[in-house]
C-alpha cells in the first residue's frame, strides 16, 4: 500500500466536501438507496478520484457519496469493488484505507448474502458478529506499512462487540426481527454448490457471500471499529429445493430495503457521539 496514493486520493476527495465524516458505509448489492437519502450530498464518482480502481460493473453505482445522515456526517460507497472482477485485495480495500485516512472512526459494511443457517428466511437482516475468510487471499499480504497497522493484526474483535450490542437494541426498538451470525467469505463469481453449502455450515457459516472479508480485514489493520449487516437475499444452493438467480437476490433485497434504511438510520442516531 503506497502511503502517497492514500493521500492524493485523500487530498482531492477533502477538496470536494465540506464536512468531516466520522461515519464510513459500504454499502451492498441493493442496498445503495442508503446513500440518496443522505443531506447536501457531495458526489464524487470513483473515476475522478486519484488511484481509485474502475468500476466495471453496471448496477453497482461507482461513487462517494458525502453528507449528513441522522445529523451524523458520513461518507458512503455507493458500490463496491468486488474480488471476482479481477481486482486485486489493495484496489478491494483501497477505499477502506482512504477512509481512514479521512478521518472516519466507525464503518458500516453492508452486504446480500445467502442464508446457510436453515433458520433463516430471505429477507431476514443479520448482524455480523465474526467472518470466515474463504478466499484465499488476504489484503495484508506484502510488506507490512507500520503506519498503517501492525503486522499481525488481533482480528478477534474485528466486529465491534459494543455495536453488536447497539444494533440489537436499535433491532428490538424498531422490533425488526434481526439475526446474527457468522459471514463467510468466497470469492466468488458462481454461487456455491450445495455440498460446497453443507461444508460452509459445519465450519460455523451461518452466510456466504462475495465481499465484506477483505474490507473488513483492512478495517481492522487500520484500527476502524466495524459493523456489518447482511441482507440475507436468497437461501444458499442446497437449502431450499430450488436453483439461485441473482434476479431474486435483487428482488428480495429490495423487499427489504425498507428495514434495512430505517435499521441503518436508526443506529446512526444511536451511535455515540
Ligand atoms: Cl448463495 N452465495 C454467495 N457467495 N453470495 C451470495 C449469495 C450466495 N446470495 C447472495 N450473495
Amino acid at each position: 500500500m503506497n502511503k502517497m496514493y492514500l493521500r492524493d486520493a485523500a487530498n482531492f476527495i477533502q477538496k470536494e466536501m465540506d464536512i468531516s465524516p466520522t461515519v464510513g458505509l459500504i454499502l451492498g448489492s441493493g442496498l445503495g438507496v442508503l446513500a440518496d437519502e443522505i443531506q447536501n450530498p457531495a458526489v464524487i464518482p470513483y473515476k475522478d478520484i486519484p488511484h481509485f480502481p474502475e468500476s466495471t460493473v453496471s448496477g453497482h453505482k461507482g461513487q462517494l457519496v458525502i453528507g449528513e445522515l441522522e445529523g451524523r456526517q458520513v461518507i458512503a460507497m455507493q458500490g463496491r469493488f468486488h474480488y471476482y472482477e479481477g481486482y486485486t485485495m489493495e484496489q478491494v480495500t483501497f477505499p477502506v484505507r482512504v477512509m481512514k485516512e479521512l478521518g472516519v472512526e466507525t464503518l458500516f459494511v453492508t452486504n446480500a448474502a445467502g442464508g446457510i443457517n436453515e433458520t433463516f428466511e430471505p429477507g431476514n437482516l443479520m448482524i455480523i458478529s465474526d467472518h470466515i475468510n474463504n478466499m484465499g487471499d488476504s489484503p495484508l499480504i506484502g510488506p507490512n506499512d507500520e503506519q498503517l497497522g501492525p503486522r499481525f493484526p488481533d482480528m478477534s474483535e474485528a466486529y465491534d462487540r459494543d455495536l453488536i450490542k447497539l444494533a440489537k437494541l436499535c433491532a428490538e426498538r424498531l422490533d425488526l426481527k434481526v439475526r446474527e451470525g457468522v459471514y463467510v467469505g468466497n470469492t466468488g463469481p458462481a454461487y456455491e454448490t450445495a455440498a460446497e453449502v453443507r461444508m460452509l455450515r459445519i465450519l460455523g457459516g451461518d452466510a456466504v457471500g462475495m465481499s465484506t472479508v477483505p474490507e473488513v480485514t483492512v478495517a481492522s489493520h487500520s484500527g476502524l471499529r466495524v459493523l456489518g449487516i447482511s441482507c440475507i437475499s436468497n437461501m444458499a444452493a442446497g437449502i431450499l429445493d430450488q436453483p439461485l438467480t441473482h434476479d431474486e437476490v435483487i428482488e428480495t433485497t429490495a423487499q427489504v430495503r425498507g428495514d434495512f434504511l430505517g435499521f441503518v438510520k436508526d443506529l446512526l442516531k444511536a451511535l455515540p457521539a
